[in-house]
């Protein structure tokens, strides 16, 4: 016999800020009142209730803490929750990340008209809203960074017409798929006390506890909390309410132990059981008004998102987001499409990738599966870089903390990795004071540092700094460099310069491969990893000298950089991916999804205009790769960056209407297969495309700002704010018949500025306050000037 335990609570009035609407009608009225383009995810009707559903047309909500996947049913609203360290075995095709939570709602509707979902970008609220029998009902939600909780707001138009049942349950629960004795279990229960429900438990692998919260707080009526079939509140004759959900594990942020412990069962010792944090967040945002809460969520995410404005002076359209996916997919193109994808980008970044939470894996912070995709790991042969690159370029730069978090916790495990690789590989380059740098492989999960993999050169540890320089770069925060910045580059760069060896007169990395091309061929000196070794050393010797500091690695690096032979150009004109290439495509699939031997291009900065033989022979490279069918979505978004970086915003533009027909679920989230029917969630396409879309708006890689070096004939007017610009250079742009009209930058940290755009050199230069600023004339297209650190210049007449 089931034990059915009730409480019965009745409800008094709330306070009168809690009841208070501060925010007049839906979102869209929100989102108009805000100076930038007002932007929507809509749809008429809910996310179907299955897996499908979930990856192609939930919305996608987080804080960095949790993601949330809402439905928006209306007799059953659906909620899945992710928390990034909730994760079973790390085998590839079994395990990984886990799903936290499912999440329902029941309401007594059968009726409904009137139906909208959104999500808007503008404030990261989603809304609800339909009508039946007479009534109006209406939801808001979303996920506080400041107050670490996800938030619900229901209510309806008609005193004490709101009636509800909340049901949080555990996943995978049950379900023992494995031999009870392979530690694969996961345990817990829900249960309901007063107005709370608790869900938590344990999983088995890694002995993590996990807890969930959600506390109803309903204004008016009677709530009741019941413990049948798990815990459950019904809420009966109010007229609003609020939910606050708050989750957490005992995985500790930032520590080493998770990454150095050998046993599984080690790697959470000593830390904390979740309860007290979660119900401590609880508790605390309990004590503001939903309002509050809500005025703190907005001012800490419109503080990031706000930053950046892009517009094509284009109206909002009044069809839904999945209609104008389809008329894309039939071949139109939508303005609005454009501006929006590339928003969706900054929107899930600030979503996923908060200071405090793991950084954004595969699949950013939101997962349903028990064996997601790869896992919902960390890959850092392309998809993990990918997922930062627009964290610079698109003004989001303190984003990237979560991933120096994870880097300072997996260093000491990676350290030990280099050690045992040149034991492995080149034991004369041994360091005898033991500092061997670190080296980086691969794949990773919160618990496992990565290995070398079979399929990718040590070409991916400086791939991952260069994100690291480029945190500085682009914010020219000194402190940064000297206590991140420099130690990580610095660290590989010992790493690297150990490990290469001398084969003729070359210094060359051996073992090497070009990520997965050529069956995993096992090469010496592939391309991949000599262009990631120079720009790693080139980015580490400058840094040396900005700090002026004198490091007796420096004249190692400067010694061996001449000796990288990063690009050799074959046959066909072509880059090479490989030394012993002929023609393009003699070694490996021709179009293969990663392109490696580009990566120098775009995003390193060895190929550039001030190399045009070398500019030339990638462009070989990039047109004989191309735009095949099956091009994953991250792939699409990486050739549109690079066709970006050779200033061609036509070819660019058509990667980006490519990844928008050929890979833009209806909720606008990144299918990595090339297929409306196959779909397979993967976030790094999404970060790909706007990034590679701000890199056609602004360029910066050559020592000089280039606004505008690649507009495409598609986008004829229309204007942005904020892109930043390495030398911490915040660039706004204007333009007409596709040509610039005005450019505003604001020096955030002062220093010399290099201009590029053609005929520059006749544009008048002023600061913000109208005096007449001086300027070098390089040539037609260059100028340069001396900037104040928070001086705005503003530069017109620009025939
Ligand atoms: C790399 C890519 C695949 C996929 C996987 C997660 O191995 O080559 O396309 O994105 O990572």
């Amino acid at each position: 016999m089931r034990l059915i335990v009730l409480t019965v609570i009745t409800l008094l009035p709330m306070p009168a800020a809690l009841s208070q609407v501060v925010r007049a009608g839906r979102s869209a009225t929100a989102a108009a009142d805000r100076s930038g383009t007002p932007l929507r995810l809509l749809y008429d009707h809910p996310a179907a209730n299955n897996n499908d559903g979930w990856v192609s047309q939930s919305l996608p909500l987080g804080n960095g803490y949790m993601g949330v996947n809402l439905f928006g049913g209306v007799q059953q609203d659906r909620l899945q929750i992710t928390e990034n360290s909730l994760v079973d075995a790390p085998t590839e095709k079994i395990g990984g990340l886990n799903n936290f939570a499912e999440v329902f709602l029941e309401f007594p509707h059968t009726a409904p008209s009137n139906y909208l979902r959104d999500l808007v970008l503008n404030s990261a609220t989603a809304h609800v809203a339909y009508d039946d029998a007479g009534v109006s009902y209406q939801r808001e939600y979303f996920a506080s960074y400041p107050d670490k909780v996800f938030v619900i707001r229901l209510r309806a138009s008609k005193a004490g017409a709101l009636e509800f049942t909340l049901h949080p349950t555990i996943p995978y629960l049950a379900d023992f798929r494995h031999a009870k004795d392979d530690n694969r279990g996961k345990h817990g229960d829900v249960k309901a006390d007063g107005n709370t429900i608790t869900l938590a438990g344990t999983m088995d692998y890694y002995g993590i506890k996990f807890e969930g919260q959600f506390k109803v707080i309903p204004q008016g009526g009677t709530l009741t909390a019941v413990n049948s079939d798990g815990g459950s509140i019904n809420v009966r004759g109010a007229t609003s309410a609020v939910i606050l959900i708050a989750v957490g594990t005992n995985y500790p942020i930032g520590n080493s132990q998770v990454f150095t412990a050998t046993d599984r069962l080690d790697k959470l010792k000593g830390f904390p059981d979740p309860h007290k944090k979660v119900s401590d967040i609880i508790a605390a945002a309990a004590t503001h008004s939903y309002e509050d809460l809500l005025a703190r969520h907005e001012a800490d995410y419109t503080k990031l998102y706000d930053r950046v404005n892009f517009s094509l002076d284009t109206p909002m359209p009044s069809s839904t987001t999945d209609k104008l996916i389809d008329a894309v997919r039939s071949g139109e193109s939508s303005a609005h499409l454009d501006e929006l994808v590339f928003q969706f980008g900054r929107y899930l970044l600030i979503s996923s990738s908060r200071s405090g939470a793991l950084p954004p894996n595969l699949q950013g912070v939101w997962n349903v599966y028990q064996d997601p995709p790869w896992t919902a790991g960390y890959w850092h042969n392309v998809n993990q870089q990918m997922n930062y690159w627009l964290a610079f370029n698109t003004n989001l730069p303190e984003l990237f903390d979560p991933y120096i978090d994870f880097y300072r916790a997996y260093l000491p495990a990676h350290q030990a990795l280099a050690k045992q690789y040149l034991t492995q590989y080149h034991s004369s380059g041994l360091a005898v004071d033991g500092d061997n740098g670190w080296a980086l492989g691969n794949s990773m999960r919160p618990y496992e540092r990565s290995g070398k993999s079979s399929h990718s050169g040590f070409g991916t540890g400086p791939w991952t700094t260069m994100l690291f320089w480029d945190d500085y770069d682009f914010t020219r925060d000194k402190k940064l460099l000297r206590e991140v910045v420099y130690p990580a580059m610095r660290g590989q760069a010992n790493f690297l310069s150990r490990f290469v060896q001398d084969v003729g007169d070359k210094l060359l990395a051996k073992p090497s491969s070009s990520p997965e091309n050529a069956n995993s061929l096992q090469t010496v000196g592939a391309t991949f990893d000599q262009q990631m070794i120079y720009e790693n050393y080139r980015d580490t010797i400058k840094a040396a000298q900005v700090l002026g500091i004198h490091d007796p690695l420096i004249p190692v690096l400067e010694a061996q950089l001449p000796k990288l032979d990063p690009i050799l150009i074959g046959d066909s004109g072509q880059i090479k991916e490989y030394r012993e290439e002929t023609t393009y495509g003699s070694i490996g699939e021709p179009h293969h999804r990663h392109m490696s031997q580009l990566l120098g291009l775009y995003p390193g900065q060895l190929i550039n205009s001030t190399t045009p033989a070398w500019l030339a022979a990638a462009k070989v490279s990039l047109e004989d790769r191309g735009l095949t069918a099956g091009t994953p979505g991250w792939a699409v978004a990486q050739r549109l960056a690079t066709w970006a970086r050779t200033g061609d915003g036509n070819q660019a533009y058509t990667c980006y209407h490519t990844w928008q027909s050929n890979h833009a679920m209806y909720n606008l989230w990144n299918n990595h297969r090339d297929s409306t029917t196959t779909k397979l969630f993967q976030v790094d396409g999404n970060f790909g495309v706007t990034a590679g879309v701000g890199e056609m708006l602004l360029q910066s890689h050559e020592e000089v700002v280039a606004p505008l070096a690649a507009l495409p004939k598609a986008w004829p007017k229309g204007n942005y704010r904020g892109l930043l610009a390495r030398g911490a250079f915040e660039v706004s742009a204007s333009w007409s018949k596709g040509h610039a009209d005005r450019f505003e930058i604001l020096s955030r940290a002062g220093g010399p500025l290099k201009l590029r755009y053609p005929g520059i050199a006749g544009a008048t230069v002023r600061t913000s306050s109208g005096k007449s600023v001086m300027f070098k004339r390089v040539d037609k297209a260059d100028i340069s000037f001396d900037t104040k650190a928070g001086q705005t210049y503003v530069l017109t007449a620009i025939p």
